[in-house]
């Protein structure tokens, strides 16, 4: 079987300082992890060691992180344990469980690594009696965790024996792990960047999802660099490309080396988000000491990183040993998260593991304490893949979302976003808004946007009730505060459809609405009507119509707009207003004139119609913006 197809199942060691952790990888693979000086001088662990065992004729690959089991270098060991396969919890038979079994096997469990075995090592220090107090003991200590009924196996890694029956509990172990659900999405925390003579930077970690290639261009995140993938090395062997589930170095020579550290990420250019908050589902340790307030600073390691963090408590004052709360934490400095990234917190001083979780919301905004809508939402979104789904478009409200937005968001496959898609558009719970790539809107979110474009005609015809008409560029402005251009298209749209609104040039009205006036206003405009209707084509200007009413300035200009915007007048020219009528009269005189004669000069239409010339050069230029007449020189022809 060639390298390409072998599936990598990553098993973590745990326990102890002193245990036998890396003496038993080495007794398994014959190599040891403590490479570097420093460790062979004090005998104990520092860095993570990465070690591949041979399986011959399995067709997968045990490959060992081994992690540092001194109490100060916890950090390495959470760094180690992010995202594994199995565990390999290793007590020494002669000491039996100590402190540091506790909190690795607690970080093992915060972090929901899935299956695992016990390995009683130096067993030939104790006799039989002692080994089954301990087993007794370590059976205990293990029940009712994911290492309950789990291989418990007596070994010494100086004499040999039962490394065979360990070997052969890891085969097991192997041979049931699940494949790594794929959302597709290229992620690859980095525990690893070194320098390779001849080759320069190189990145190493577990492929979290998706695939990697010889070729593409990578980001590092949340740095923003990026830099195209010269070589790619699984196990020591050169690969065109790596898949998920696999221990990958990346050989990318464009990236700088010293701005490079484990707790980054390397995804595709844009692809993730960098956030400096998370909701999450918190657990506090039965264990730990004391509880947690509200604004507790906490260490929080997630994927291979530490950062510094505040834990806002969303739904509870304090959180109490055991129990386990909806929390906001907000990170001192950003990292990538994706929803169900597990993640391990440590108190501040004295450095200890308190408790982890579950990301739920990646991108979540501030919340208010006690909020009963973002509460329901995270219970939501922990609830299954159609609400998640549901819930992202709702959080959104008013920024249309595609499949592929979404997918990032939760951390998904395409495909099972889009699923849920279909069949929230079905039930009515999205509008596509259309476009490539498709994106929706919640049908809330879409109706709330409508209910507010109301609000606002409401609001400005109340404050000039004397109007009909809104600028639809003024409505729109105002809508599209902290709204997107599609969906304010679309409230719009929508509402013009059903018949709520209705479009007249640039403005937009209330259907049935008519414009309040005053019982003199409604006089006045009933005189105003007549007079223009009357005059004809030389009609008096607005201010000396109003200066021969004898009509205040302010109630007057109301009743004209309200005219206007009702469409009884047309005012053509900053001085000429027409009653529509007549307006209309004139088209036709123009259209008989331009159909005799072929075309029409200003000086003829004047002559035609015995106005001025101020009135025949500007229904002239009204009719060339109306579409019914184009300029040819200085005459007019018909525009069609
Ligand atoms: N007698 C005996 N000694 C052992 C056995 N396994 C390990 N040791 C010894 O125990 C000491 C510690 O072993 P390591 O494998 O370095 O322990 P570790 O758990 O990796 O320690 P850290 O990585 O520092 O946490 C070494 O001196 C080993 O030789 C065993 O099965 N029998
Ligand atoms: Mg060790």
């Amino acid at each position: 079987m060639s390298g390409d197809e072998l599936r990598h199942v990553i098993v973590g060691t745990a326990g102890h300082i002193d245990h036998g952790k890396t003496a038993l990888v080495k007794a398994l693979t014959g190599i040891d992890a403590d490479r570097l000086e420093e460790e062979k001088r004090r005998g104990i662990t520092i860095e993570l060691g990465f070690i591949f065992m041979e399986t011959p004729g399995f067709d997968r690959q045990i490959v060992f992180i081994d992690v540092p089991g001194h109490e100060k270098l916890i950090r390495t060991m959470v760094a180690g344990s992010a995202n594994l396969d199995a565990a390999m919890l290793v007590i020494a038979a002669d000491e039996g469980v100590s402190e540091q079994t506790r909190e690795h096997f607690d970080i093992l469990r915060l972090l929901q690594v899935p299956a695992g075995i016990v390995a009683l090592t130096k067993r030939d220090l104790v006799d039989a009696d002692m080994l089954e107090l301990v087993r007794a003991e370590v059976e205990k200590f293990v029940a009712g965790s994911f290492l309950e009924g789990a291989p418990v196996v007596p070994v010494s890694s100086i004499t040999g024996e039962g490394v065979e029956e360990v070997r052969a509990a890891l085969t097991e172990v192997a041979r049931a792990a699940p494949p790594r659900a794929d959302s597709g999405i290229l992620r690859l925390p980095i525990d690893r960047a070194f320098t390779m003579h001849g080759f320069g930077t190189v990145i190493a970690g577990t492929l979290l999802a998706g695939e990697v290639a010889v070729g593409e261009t990578l980001e590092v995140y949340p740095i923003g660099l990026t830099g195209k993938v010269r070589g790619i090395e699984v196990h020591n062997e050169t690969r065109e490309h790596s898949t998920i589930g696999r221990r990958t170095a990346i050989n990318i020579p464009d990236l700088d080396k010293d701005a490079l550290h484990r707790g980054q990420w390397v995804g595709r250019p844009g692809e993730l988000q960098p956030t400096r908050r998370m909701d999450a589902r918190l657990y506090l340790l039965a264990s730990t000491p004391e509880e947690l307030g509200n604004r507790a600073r906490v260490r929080l390691h997630i994927g291979t990183g530490e950062i510094l963090a505040h834990v806002a408590l969303l739904d509870r004052d304090e959180l109490l040993p055991g129990d386990a709360a909806l929390a906001q934490l907000v990170l001192e400095a950003p990292t990538v998260a994706l929803p169900g990234d597990r993640f391990v917190v440590r108190s501040m001083t004295p450095v200890l593991t308190i408790g982890g979780g579950t990301v739920l919301d990646a991108q979540p905004e501030r919340h208010r304490r006690f909020d009963e809508d973002a509460l329901e939402a995270l219970e939501q979104l922990e609830a299954g893949q159609t609400e998640a789904v549901e819930q992202v478009f709702a959080q959104e409200r008013f920024t249309p979302q595609s499949v592929a937005e979404v997918a990032v968001r939760l951390g998904e496959a395409e495909e099972t976003v889009e699923q849920a898609v279909g069949e929230l558009l079905a039930a009515g719970r999205l509008a596509p808004m259309g476009g490539t790539p498709e994106r929706c809107l919640h049908a809330n979110g879409l109706a709330e946007l409508k209910q507010r474009a109301l609000d606002i005609l409401g609001e400005f015809f109340a404050a000039q009730p004397w109007r009909l008409l809104m600028p639809e560029a003024e409505l729109r402005s105002r809508l599209g505060k902290g709204a997107h251009r599609q969906a304010v298209d679309r409230a719009i749209a929508d509402l013009l459809t059903d018949g709520t609104l209705l479009r007249r040039g640039a403005a937009l009205g209330i259907a049935g609405r008519e414009s309040e006036l005053s019982e003199r206003q409604q006089q006045a405009a009933r005189i105003i009507e007549q007079t223009y209707h009357d005059a004809g084509f030389d009609a008096p200007r607005e201010e000396e119509l109003r200066e021969r009413m004898g009509a205040p300035e302010e109630p007057f200009a109301q009743v004209i707009v309200s005219m206007i915007e009702a469409g009884t007048l047309v005012r053509i020219a900053d001085n000429v207003t027409y009653h529509a009528d007549t307006l209309a009269r004139a088209e036709e005189v123009l259209r008989e004139y331009i159909a005799k004669h072929g075309s029409v000069a200003v000086a003829d239409f004047r002559d035609h119609l015995g106005v001025s010339r101020k009135f025949a050069l500007a229904l002239l230029e009204h009719f060339d913006r109306a579409g019914v007449t184009r300029r040819r020189g200085d005459e007019r022809v018909l525009a069609e």
